[in-house]
């Protein structure tokens, strides 16, 4: 029964390394990240937007692993004429909406922008972002960092609606 023992265990051997490696490379496959020295992006994305829209909103984690802040310097996109910094905050009840010059990705920490806090804010769309889509972005960090990243067009969330 047991003539091939060296081959059976051999092969066992390979089956574990191959699911090994599937467990290592399926988490990187699914979180969607980009990696430009210290700096990693997480999840770009886009909610869809309706027909007619001008602007379009993206949120995105962005993690910096060295021990200094880096300055997110600006965006651009072919999909609209500029990108903006916007961060949200509730003064008296009241959603206010500020222009950001720059965002800082604080030293061994991270900067998340979701709805109601912080996002991008791509100006003078032009199309509609189609769910599924992918829109190319290009972020300029300090130090002539530039990361090229594909936004994913998501399912637009009444928590993602973009109302300015
Ligand atoms: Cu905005």
């Amino acid at each position: 029964m047991s003539r091939h023992p060296t081959n059976f265990s051999l092969w066992r051997r390979y089956a574990a390394s191959i699911a090994l490696a599937a467990l290592l490379l399926a988490p990187a496959a699914r979180s969607h990240g980009y990696d430009a020295g210290p700096i990693r992006i997480q999840h770009p994305f886009s909610p869809a937007t309706p027909a007619g829209a001008t602007t379009g909103a993206v949120y995105m984690t962005i993690v910096n692993a060295s021990d200094a802040p880096v300055r997110l310097l600006g965006a651009s996109t072919p999909a609209a004429v500029k990108v903006e910094f916007h961060s949200m905050s509730l003064e008296g009840g009241v959603m206010k909406m500020r222009r950001a010059e720059d965002l800082v990705v604080p030293p061994r920490g991270k900067l998340v922008m979701r709805p109601g806090v912080l996002h991008l804010m791509l100006v003078g769309l032009k199309g509609p972002l189609l769910e599924e889509d992918l829109v190319a972005l290009k972020l300029k960090f300090e130090g002539g960092i530039d990361v090229d990243l594909e936004l994913y067009v998501e399912q637009r969330a009444p928590a993602a609606r973009h109302g300015h």
